[in-house]
């Protein structure tokens, strides 16, 4: 598009000579589906003149095309309908998703975890930057979150379904700008596309802030695999309401389809022991914004001259964290198999023209699309290809993208196969598969033992439970009550700063509260003792036996968020 623009003639204070310029305002040739469009096609009054020759743009009135929400706060859910009818709830898999902001950390472990070094020193120091991140919750009340699959990162969570049903999200917008959810290869209606562009954008396309909005999409025959081929594929979703930078910001994840002539019961592809995801992309955190960076681009910045762009580029280059599912230099936990596995790779790619990677595994070897046998996978930016590898290759191997650049910005993590003889890798389909019904858990304990003693006078308990229930992230506390409830007997604490409560016959520890009393991260974990004769009682009253398992129905009460599960507690006779 070319927009002739002419302007007077001036003189400014310092008596250079302004000429009149006949200006063509040549706009980028940018898709209406970039997050550019709207401000690009707002830069109204532009003024050019030239001083000592030089053209020079000495000042241009931005006015911003802000985007308006298409559902606000007060409409309430104005979603849940696929052209134009609710969907059969028989047929329909139901999420809820919330966009929250989060601080998340490229490499928490603050160590190249592949070279035993430390880090550069540009992440060094800028390890933590602020994200939004979609987070699964149980309900449509949005307390209670659902444990993250650790493998994903970065990645929302996987949206599952089999071919003939349809996907409900209930999208919830926790943060300052509208957002949206985008699905990429799922039937929808304009409603549930989640984009925002002229014209007439769907009523989903832009959620504002505290806004909700379901999501209706099908999984017809063109959402799954094609016969012959792997039984499900995998699909990208991303907000959608400023283009790149919503996926900058790190609300991206996918959705699995499952042929349903191969698919089992829980809709997981039964070809397949397991399966993984895993997003290549490159996150720019040098804090230069879309807009300020195409400024830059298109000389219209208040400094840019040569100097100003070639800083500009150095700040982008050192504010680049090559990710693989938004963790570098081998930060990402969970890609663990066991020998002799069928395992699925879902491999997607997003960003920039930066953003073209080569996933390669050593030691394996996998089938891309059911076609290639290959170790190395091509992905350009919004690329959703499958590939299936057999773990015939016990031992801790890298995964990386082989892009000599990217590997050396720390594109990399590991792939452990686990021999037959060892314990391994879980194989609980909640765990060994991504996103199920059974995984949507927000507790989970990692021990549980009971040392009774029901034949002294008073009978006597003692219970210590270690485990982590889901919280919101940079959660207080020391600001919220944590109730607990085994059997029928509840006790309430009011943890201090340290995150240590007491009460006459329990203790609560929570092991990962920072120095002023916060949990970060979306996991508190906790160490709880029960002890005493009432415990001994209650334990009794729900079939405590020493030397057996004691089945029991646990609930934590954290602040709005409650946590309910059958915890197996093993008990033995005290001395
Ligand atoms: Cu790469």
């Amino acid at each position: 598009m070319h927009f002739p623009t002419g302007l007077n003639t001036k003189r400014d204070g310092a008596g250079e000579d302004l000429r009149r310029l006949s200006v063509e305002v040549r706009l980028p040739r940018i898709s209406c589906v970039s997050g550019a469009i709207n401000r690009q096609l707002a830069i109204l009054t532009v003024v050019v003149g030239s001083i000592g020759g030089v053209p020079q743009v000495l000042s241009q009135s931005t006015v911003t095309d802000a985007v308006r929400s298409t559902v606000t706060a007060e409409m309430g859910d104005v979603g849940g309908t696929f052209f134009g009818q609710p969907p059969d709830p028989r047929k329909t898999r139901r999420y809820y998703i919330a966009a929250e902001p989060e601080l998340w950390d490229y490499a928490p472990s603050g160590r190249d975890e592949i070279c035993g070094t430390v880090l550069p020193p540009d992440l060094a120091t800028g390890r933590q930057e602020s994200k939004v991140r979609y987070v699964q919750y149980t309900n449509d009340t949005f307390r209670t979150r659902v444990i993250a699959n650790p493998s994903l990162g970065i990645m929302g969570p996987v949206l599952r379904g089999v071919v003939g049903e349809f996907l409900a999200v209930t999208f919830l917008n926790r943060a300052s700008q509208p957002l949206s959810m985008h699905p990429h290869g799922v039937k929808y209606d304009k409603d549930s596309e989640g984009a925002y562009y002229r014209p007439g954008p769907g009523r989903g396309a832009a959620v504002g802030p505290g806004g909700r909005f379901t999501y209706v999409w099908r999984l017809d025959e063109a959402a799954g695999p094609k016969a012959g081929g792997p039984a499900s594929q995998g699909w990208l979703y991303h907000s959608h309401v400023q283009g790149d930078e919503d996926t900058q910001l790190g609300l991206i994840g996918c959705i699995i389809v499952t042929d349903a002539a191969r698919a089992r019961p829980d809709g997981t592809p039964a070809d397949v022991d397991r399966e993984f995801a895993a997003l290549f992309m490159i996150f720019d955190e040098s804090g230069l914004g879309a807009d300020e960076q195409e400024r830059l681009e298109y000389g219209l910045a208040a400094d840019s001259g040569p100097m100003a762009w070639a800083r500009a580029q150095q700040r982008i280059e050192l504010g680049s964290r090559y990710a693989i599912n938004g963790r570098v230099f081998g930060n990402l936990p969970g890609f663990d198999v066991n020998e002799g596995e069928r395992v699925r790779w879902y491999l997607f790619a997003l960003g920039s023209e930066l953003d073209f990677h080569t996933a390669h595994w050593h030691g394996l070897r996998v089938v891309e699309e059911g076609r290639r046998r290959t170790d190395v996978v091509e992905l350009l930016p919004a690329t959703m290809k499958v590939a299936d590898m057999l773990a015939d290759n016990p031992g801790t191997w890298l995964f990386h993208c082989h892009v000599a650049e990217h590997m050396r910005e720390g594109m990399f993590t590991r792939l452990v196969v686990y021999p037959k003889e060892a314990v391994g890798a879980d194989r609980s389909p909640g765990r060994a598969f991504l996103g199920l019904p059974s995984a949507r858990a927000s507790m989970r304990l990692e021990k549980a033992e009971a040392a009774l003693n029901f034949t002294a006078k008073p009978a006597w308990a003692d219970v210590r439970i270690v485990g982590a229930a889901t919280v919101f992230e940079a959660f207080p506390a020391f600001k919220e009550t944590i109730r607990v409830q085994m059997g029928r007997k509840a006790v309430v604490f009011t943890p201090d700063r340290r995150g240590m409560a007491q009460v006459p016959g329990a203790t609560l520890k929570i092991r990962n509260a920072d120095g002023s009393g916060v949990v970060r991260g979306g996991m508190l974990e906790f160490e709880l003792r029960l002890e005493g004769e009432s415990w001994a009682a209650e334990l009794r009253e729900c079939g405590a036996n020493p030397a057996t398992e004691l089945a029991v129905t646990l609930t934590m009460g954290i602040g709005l968020a409650r946590h309910s599960m059958t915890a197996r507690i093993n008990c033995r006779t005290a001395n």
